[in-house]
């Protein structure tokens, strides 16, 4: 009787919290259209997307299936060799020596907000050397170690200024403070210069010395895999600093340093949240839907994937792997995706797929999965256990807003 009565709301509030098709983030009608007549040999309408199967994570080489947590974990190695070999190219090791000096410390930074410290890295390798600066701000008024939001600077290092004279909305060193966390930067081109005649004059000549001018080995790491050993050193550091919370360490990298970052959080599992911002083909969008830039588009850039990933030219459904299975290297850790509304060339609904499909990983760990369905509306972040999502409007940035976003997502995966 009860029940009877009952019934109505109930069928209410159940379909109050499913999400109404249409509520879901779709690229402007006449934004595609503009893109359509501006760049006519790339795809922008989904009704253009190829048919395509991605391939099954949960699938060993030998056809096996992966039924556990401990046999992901243990067949993992050789999903990121296939990575290596095929797509990013092999990190360096450990250098002989590597030791940090902290060349500055302001415990008044910020008026008075913040710690500065500014710190070399120092990597020694035979008789070479090499240094590079990591930036940290950590808050005065929080007690104990602080977590910290490290981004691999892709951009000029202004918009990482240690002495605050530019503050620049790519890295909102005063609002995070506020937020009580820390912040720190890296320059990617102190590690690689982002340049195809001299990205080898950093950390690969480090290890190479004059070899790094000559051929090279086709699976060798170029400039995302300098970027992404440099983000580990930096973490080396960040271990070794006793404010900082060296288990609550969120790697970030917008567009190119967003590819970066995603492939450094899979090769360094110190990384307990993993950010990629805009980082679109080659990063979190999935290369078999070929929307936007394709994979021979990206590979216009020859030096940032190993010179196998130009072989996959124009063959993205023959690829063994996509990019769901980078994020999947992610699991059990926590993974947060963003996209910009204006931004198809990253492919917003590609890089939320990637998310969606590395689903069955999660699962292993109990997480539910995430349904291509769930895409969110604009600027409403999506959650979902150790894996998150936004699409903010504008164009290809990181901005305040995605920040605070990624803050509001740490908060709930971080204990
Ligand atoms: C573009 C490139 C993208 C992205 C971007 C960036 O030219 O096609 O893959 O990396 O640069 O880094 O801003």
């Amino acid at each position: 009787m009860y029940f009877k009565l009952l019934l109505p709301f109930l069928i209410v509030l159940y379909s109050s919290c499913q999400p109404v098709p249409g509520d879901s983030w779709e690229a402007d009608a006449e934004l595609v259209q503009q893109m359509e007549e501006e760049r006519p040999d790339y795809l922008w309408s989904e009704s253009d997307v190829p048919e395509y199967t991605l391939p099954d994570p949960l699938q060993k080489m030998d056809g096996t299936a992966i039924r556990t947590a401990d046999e992901w974990l243990s067949n993992r190695n050789n999903l990121l060799e296939l990575f290596r070999t095929e797509m990013y190219g092999r990190m360096p090791g450990l250098a002989d020596m590597t030791w940090f000096t902290v060349v500055t410390e302001d415990e008044a930074a910020m008026d008075g907000e913040a710690t500065l410290r500014r710190i070399t890295i120092h990597n020694v390798v035979d008789d070479r050397e090499h240094s590079f600066e990591l930036t940290l701000f950590l808050p005065n008024r929080v007690e104990g170690p602080t977590p910290v939001f490290l981004l691999m600077n892709n951009r000029s290092a202004e918009n990482t200024d240690p002495d605050r004279e530019t503050r620049s909305g790519f890295w909102p060193a005063e609002e995070v403070i506020a937020r009580g966390y820390g912040i720190a930067a890296i320059q990617n081109g102190d590690l690689a210069p982002d340049d195809e005649e001299t990205y080898t004059e950093g950390i690969i000549r480090l290890f190479e010395g004059d070899r790094a001018s000559g051929v090279r080995a086709t699976d060798a790491g170029k400039a995302l895999a300098a970027w992404g050993w440099g983000a580990s050193r930096a973490m080396d550091y960040l271990e070794s600093d006793e404010e900082v919370d060296a288990s609550k360490v969120a790697l970030i990298g917008h567009s190119r340093g967003g590819k970066a970052s995603l492939w450094a959080g899979a090769e360094d599992s110190r990384f307990s949240l993993v950010i990629s911002n805009e980082s679109g083909s080659g990063g979190a969008a999935l290369s078999r839907r070929q929307y936007g830039e394709t994979i021979r588009a990206v590979n216009r850039f020859t030096h940032w994937f190993a010179e196998n990933f130009q072989t996959w030219n124009g063959r993205e459904q023959e690829l063994p792997f996509d990019q769901h299975m980078l994020v999947s290297l992610i699991a059990p850790r926590a993974v947060y995706i963003a996209s910009a509304d204006e931004d198809l060339w990253a492919d917003p609904k590609g890089e939320f797929l990637s998310l969606v499909h590395s689903s069955p990983v999660y699962r292993l760990w109990g997480h539910s999965a995430i349904r291509p369905e769930e895409m969110p509306a604009l600027e409403e972040p999506f959650r979902s256990g150790p894996r998150g999502y936004h699409v903010r409007r504008g164009t290809h940035n990181l901005t305040p807003l995605d920040w605070n976003l990624f803050i509001d997502f740490a908060e709930t995966v971080w204990p």
